[in-house]
């Protein structure tokens, strides 16, 4: 790994450093690609992909779509109903208070729960089922990676009732004082607070603007290079608990757009299990280690989740004391 720079930001004696994260081919041999996957989850829980098999012209689609939907005068953007949790938001994440400079629209990814009624739900639609693809076939590497049955992750995912999301988020550029988007004079750097990802895997696509920040913890900050041809994958707390620690559930946030002109926009795919999926390590994984966390369905993880704020780790609850 190598470490350029080391940069210290004087507004909140933050260290930012530049590290690039590991960017995996995912054209390569299979069994090597496995191996690479389990090593980025095990020491970064973060990685990129690339090669990844999701046809350029389903990204784009959504992508033009999604600013087709911000463009949208505020009150319009507000008729589809407000974030409770799904739907439009403004500045508010969740319903514990947590406040961001950004917009958003969270959608149910699971296909049968999509209608397709306008272009917009076919754009989804489309690029949910890619990204889905995309999300299990990285499951069934670490699967291999970790010498675990094939489905041991993918089939939560795959299942018919899983509560995958679709989350797209539009940071505004500074200069943007029109009506789409209210500006507060108390506007702070922050798009997207500090927080880990509470569902399996998550699979983000970003426009060529940065603003995605990773934790190694210490308050030092790995901003991630914007690349449009790539899908930035992270770990999310369930599959931390599947791998019993092995993987971390990397915490991550979004700096507040300060490009001048333009808009940062991502897509953001979570993988995750069907409501009573039982959550627990696979025995082969296991081995002679003890248990680090308590058997729990997604329910009861979502339900938790839901009652605390964006910050909080939230699988210590769940830990064995
Ligand atoms: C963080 C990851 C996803 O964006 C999300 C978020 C969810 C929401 O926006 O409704 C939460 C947040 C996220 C974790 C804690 C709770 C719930 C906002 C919040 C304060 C959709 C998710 O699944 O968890």
């Amino acid at each position: 790994m190598v470490v350029p720079s080391n940069e210290i930001n004087p507004i909140r004696n933050e260290k930012i450093r530049e590290v690039e994260v590991p960017v995996i081919d995912l054209s390569g041999k299979r069994s090597k690609v496995a191996k690479l996957i389990v090593k980025a989850c095990e020491e970064y829980g973060f990685f990129k992909v690339i090669n990844h098999g999701v046809p350029h012209h389903i990204i784009k689609n959504m992508e033009d779509e999604s600013f087709e939907f911000f463009d949208k005068p505020l009150v319009e953007k507000e008729q589809v109903g407000s974030n409770n949790p799904f739907g439009y938001g403004c500045k508010n994440i969740g319903l514990g208070g947590d406040t961001g400079e950004l917009e958003y629209l969270l959608l149910q990814a699971n296909q049968t729960s999509i209608h397709h009624t306008s272009e917009f739900s076919c754009a989804v639609s489309n690029y949910v089922e890619g990204v889905k693809e995309l999300t299990c076939e990285i499951l069934e590497l670490i699967a291999k990676g970790l010498e675990v049955p094939h489905s041991s992750f993918s089939q939560m995912v795959r299942s018919l009732d899983s509560d995958s999301l679709l989350r797209l988020n539009h940071y505004p550029p500074v200069s943007d004082t029109s009506h789409t988007f209210p500006r507060g004079s108390n506007s702070t750097s922050i798009g997207f607070g500090e927080h880990s990802d509470p569902q399996i895997l998550t699979v983000l696509r970003s426009n060529g603007v940065a603003g995605l920040q990773i934790s190694l913890g210490n308050d030092v900050w790995v901003p991630v290079s914007p690349n449009p041809l790539a899908f930035c994958v992270n770990v999310g707390d369930v599959l931390q608990a599947m791998t019993n620690g092995r993987f971390v559930s990397v915490r991550h946030r979004a700096m507040a757009n300060t490009s001048l002109n333009e808009s940062r926009l991502s897509m953001v795919f979570f993988g995750a299990p069907p409501p009573e999926a039982i959550i627990t390590c696979p025995p082969e994984l296991l081995k002679e280690n003890e248990p680090l966390y308590k058997v729990f369905t997604w329910a009861e993880y979502k339900s938790h989740t839901y009652a605390h704020r964006l910050a909080v780790t939230r699988l210590d609850h769940f830990n064995i004391a």
